[in-house]
């Protein structure tokens, strides 16, 4: 059986903006973009958060519902450094990491030894050291598999320590709200609670078949994961050949729609993707589009920039090719081949659809 560690920072680019300047530590900040050049927010402390403040939401109207809101333009350098030190701290437990972001990582802690290999001692050692180290507090989850570690890590967060042991799973996942489970959207939650099932207990008590009949693909991962089964490994760092984000819309949205916010928010989200993996050299920029019919179309020009008025230009060719409602689009870069001298290592993504 599998021991897997999620460990998540909290709040994370708004924790190092308050250890560099303590003053803010009380007060509600955002890092984001300024409100007059449309920018969204990209997180928020805490004192933010009860506002109703999110990631992902304009700069303008996080500021319309806090007026005095103190907002921050992201340092990625400064982030991506602290998250090296993070992640260096993880590789004194492990070597099996799978970085999902920078403030977010897989552990894969089934052989190691420390502690005798209690999960729980070596989770309260890595919230300790890397609190001591870095001064960022961090939230970890500890549990047979990755779905469930990641959705322990979130329990009640910040600052969370939760360990689900294995007797322990089938008790947890009953209670389990459908919409914790990972690749259930606002949409696939409605539609699992026309069928009324609100938990876990209710998604065991569905047949295979109809779960298929109804989801697809999905449904076999649905029939799984009410079992508590994920057999995915943690995948330790690989090649990479691009870098690129994308975002499934809970409603299909039209190409002006799209320019309205969910194009900056890509962009936003791409540029700190670029920029964690240490601004590499790209030689093309590309486009995904999928279509309200699921027909997809890629794009992709060489020599061009990731601005995002080269972006835009792309997706109005792009959309030109079915001109229909989307309900996917994505951004992304080829990287420039690596020289034989300089390999190029960075690390894999887990690029899972957010609305
Ligand atoms: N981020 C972003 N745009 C988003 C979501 C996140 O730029 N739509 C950035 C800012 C976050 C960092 O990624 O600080 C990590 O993302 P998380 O989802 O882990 O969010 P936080 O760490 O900020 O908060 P939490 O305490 O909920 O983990
Ligand atoms: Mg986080």
């Amino acid at each position: 059986m599998q021991k897997i560690m999620h460990a998540d920072c909290d709040c994370f680019y708004a924790a190092v903006e308050m250890r560099d300047q303590p003053s803010l530590r009380n007060i509600p900040i955002a890092v984001g973009g300024r409100p007059e050049q449309r920018g969204v927010i990209a997180t928020c402390n805490y004192p933010a958060r009860k506002f109703g403040i999110h990631s992902a939401m304009s700069s303008a109207h996080a500021l319309r519902l806090c007026p005095h809101l103190h907002l921050i333009r992201p340092d990625f350098e400064r982030y991506r450094r602290v998250s090296a030190d993070i992640m260096g701290i993880f590789q004194q437990l492990t070597p099996l990491i799978e970085p999902l972001s920078l403030d977010e990582a897989y552990l894969d802690i089934t052989g190691a030894t420390h502690f005798q290999g209690s999960g729980t001692w070596m989770a309260q050692w890595l919230k300790e050291e890397v609190y001591r180290q870095t001064g960022i507090t961090i939230s970890v989850g500890v549990a047979p598999n990755k779905f469930l570690a990641k959705i322990a890590s979130d329990w009640k967060k910040p600052d969370v320590l939760f360990v689900i042991p294995p007797q322990n799973v089938e008790s947890f996942i009953t209670e389990l709200p459908v919409e914790k489970l990972p690749g259930v959207g606002p949409a696939t939650a409605q539609r699992l609670n026309q069928m009324n099932v609100h938990d876990g207990e209710a998604l065991k008590a569905c047949a295979l078949p109809d779960l298929i009949e109804r989801f697809g693909k999905f449904g076999h991962r649905l029939y799984q994961l009410a079992r508590g089964i994920d057999t995915r490994e943690v995948k330790v760092e690989r090649e990479r050949k691009s870098i690129s984000v994308e975002n499934t819309f809970d409603h299909d949205i039209t190409l002006e729609q799209a320019k309205q916010g969910p194009l900056e928010e890509l962009m936003l989200k791409l540029d700190e993707r670029i920029q964690r993996h240490g601004n590499p050299p790209s030689h093309k920029v590309f486009v995904k589009i999928r279509f309200d019919d699921f027909t997809s179309t890629t794009l992709e020009c060489s020599g061009m920039a990731p601005t995002r008025e080269n972006y835009s230009a792309l997706f109005d060719q792009a959309w030109l090719r079915h001109s229909r409602p989307m309900r996917l689009m994505g951004v992304g870069i080829r990287l420039t081949a690596p020289d034989n001298n300089r390999q190029l290592i960075l690390f894999d993504d887990d690029l899972s659809p957010s609305a």
